[in-house]
């Protein structure tokens, strides 16, 4: 078994999208923490491992890899079992678009890096994020019902099975709580994602249970 060590922010979603991976597929790892309150994304020995100056950072026996996404895919190709994504093509594709509607259209939108250009009032940044939150949960909810129609049936955001879809779904409704996000437009993205959260794997990650966790 590879030796993992994972940098991360307890409340940073794309840090816990990867924690609910390496959860579902019972991977041991070390965590160690970015403060990104206080700014240690920005320092030299971070971006010496984190390129892009963010978390997720995860080195797999001394590897680095960043951008949740590409970590989450080497999990699963190094431990496929159990599979994260389909192996039907178009089931598959069907998932890996619910996790880029998170993934690329909602959750920069909120980052740091971005709501600290727009504004240093935080009822503004607040609403930025919310506004965002929403419109990115409002795709997911359509996505979803066009899948129903094509006779997808199932507990989990993709069927009855955990994919990649929910580990991107149930951190982006953590951060919509957070941010106050009306979530009563959305009934099978809230199902799916309190579904999800009822796993064992997405219990171990969440963001209060971490041992950076702050008040
Ligand atoms: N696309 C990246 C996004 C990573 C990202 O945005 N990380 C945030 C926390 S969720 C971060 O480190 N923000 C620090 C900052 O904006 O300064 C991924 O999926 O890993």
């Amino acid at each position: 078994m590879s030796q993992l060590v994972l940098y991360t922010y307890w409340r940073s979603s794309s840090s816990y999208r990867v924690r609910f991976a390496l959860a579902v597929k019972k991977l041991p790892f070390q965590s160690i923490p970015v403060n990104l309150r206080e700014g240690e994304q920005h320092r030299d020995e971070h971006r010496a491992r984190s390129p892009t100056g963010y978390v997720p950072c995860l080195f797999v026996d001394g590897r680095p890899l960043v951008e949740s996404v590409a970590i989450i895919e080497l999990l699963d190709e190094l431990y496929p079992d159990p599979p994260l994504y389909p192996r039907d093509p178009w089931a598959r594709a069907r998932v890996r678009s619910l996790v880029e509607v998170i993934n690329a259209g909602t959750q920069p939108m909120q980052n740091l890096a971005v709501t600290d250009r727009l504004a240093s009032d935080p009822a503004l940044r607040k609403e930025w994020s919310r506004h965002f939150n929403a419109r990115g949960l409002a795709s997911f909810e359509r996505l979803m019902a066009l899948h129903e129609q094509e006779g997808v049936e199932g507990r989990y955001a993709y069927g009855d099975t955990l994919t990649a879809a929910d580990l991107f779904l149930v951190p982006q409704m953590y951060s919509a709580q957070r941010f106050g996000v009306d979530l009563s437009p959305y009934p099978r993205a809230v199902a799916a994602a309190e579904a999800a959260l009822a796993t064992d794997a997405a219990q171990a990650a969440i963001p209060e249970r971490q041992p950076d966790a702050s008040p």
